[in-house]
């Protein structure tokens, strides 16, 4: 069974990660934090990784990282470039330094959040970050390809959108994202025999998605679940008149917030 490191395991898409993948990889969950949620089997190990000694500690011995450890919303710079530009910088790196050649990077809908609502975009586009958060993000991207192409590493891009058990609002549901088609894309990222250099989005087969995810396709992505179901429902709890310049582009809010906070907790009455 491959062994797989998952940082920012503490964290609400490391804790579906690891429910999903339980029993199917020997999880190794880093993070700074506890864990909020512990699954049988899976070892923890506390790290910081904006600090290469930590880095080059968690990484060692493992077949694949998926690399979620860091700031996950629009904030100070301070914390995103120890977080999302050292903290990235030291995982490719320690990762190439211990002998592991993929890494699975969860990117984020907030490198091209300044694409419009009425725009269908692929994996080409160049980026357009909302955000000092979404720049952090097209950085690993940017760092992903290097290491690929300069160290031979095998780097899967995903760029996800929003990861719940359900959609929450109307813009979550053009980029929502299930736990179980999460999972899936992931196996694909840690299995499929032919990744050197790949950017695919993370989302689940929304009717409204903003994404034409060929290339996910492509490499296999069936995935299951679609957040029309949820849509009437949303439409109508849904308040008119937000800030124009969030209705117009994909990155909604993060194109006009200086902060954000992490919008999104799980669904009122959903359990875990
Ligand atoms: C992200 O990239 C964040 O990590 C997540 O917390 C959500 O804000 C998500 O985007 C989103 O756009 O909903």
């Amino acid at each position: 069974m491959k062994t797989i490191l998952i940082t920012g395991a503490a964290g609400d898409v490391g804790t579906h990660l690891r429910r999903e993948l339980a029993g199917k990889y020997q999880i190794r969950a880093s993070d700074l934090r506890d864990l909020r949620e512990k699954f049988k089997g899976q070892q923890f190990l506390r790290a910081d990784i904006s600090r290469m000694s930590d880095a080059l500690r968690i990484t060692r011995g493992v077949d694949a990282v998926i690399h979620l450890g860091g700031y996950s919303v629009e904030g100070p710079w301070e914390g995103i470039l120890s977080a999302n530009i050292v903290g990235c910088y030291n995982v490719f790196e320690a990762a190439r330094r211990n002998g592991v050649k993929r890494i699975l990077f969860p990117t984020s809908n907030h490198a091209t959040g300044y694409y419009r609502c009425d725009q269908t975009i692929d994996h080409r586009v160049y980026p357009k970050p909302d955000s000092r958060y979404g720049v952090s993000k097209v950085f690993g991207e940017a760092l992903g390809s290097l290491y690929a192409d300069k160290y031979g590493m095998e780097v899967f891009c995903m760029r996800i959108g929003n990861v719940n058990l359900a959609p929450i609002d109307k813009r979550r549901l053009s980029i929502w994202f299930s736990p179980r088609d999460l999972a899936q894309l992931v196996t694909i990222g840690i299995e499929h025999p032919e990744i050197r250099f790949e950017i695919v989005y993370g989302v689940s087969k929304n009717r409204r998605s903003w994404y034409d995810n060929v290339n996910a396709y492509r490499l296999g992505y069936k995935p299951q679940d679609d957040a029309e179901v949820y849509a009437k429902e949303i439409l109508a709890r849904e308040k008119p008149g937000g800030d124009p310049r969030a209705e117009m582009y994909q990155g909604g809010i993060f194109c006009v917030a200086e902060e954000v906070p992490n919008p999104a907790p799980l669904p009122k009455g959903k359990k875990k």
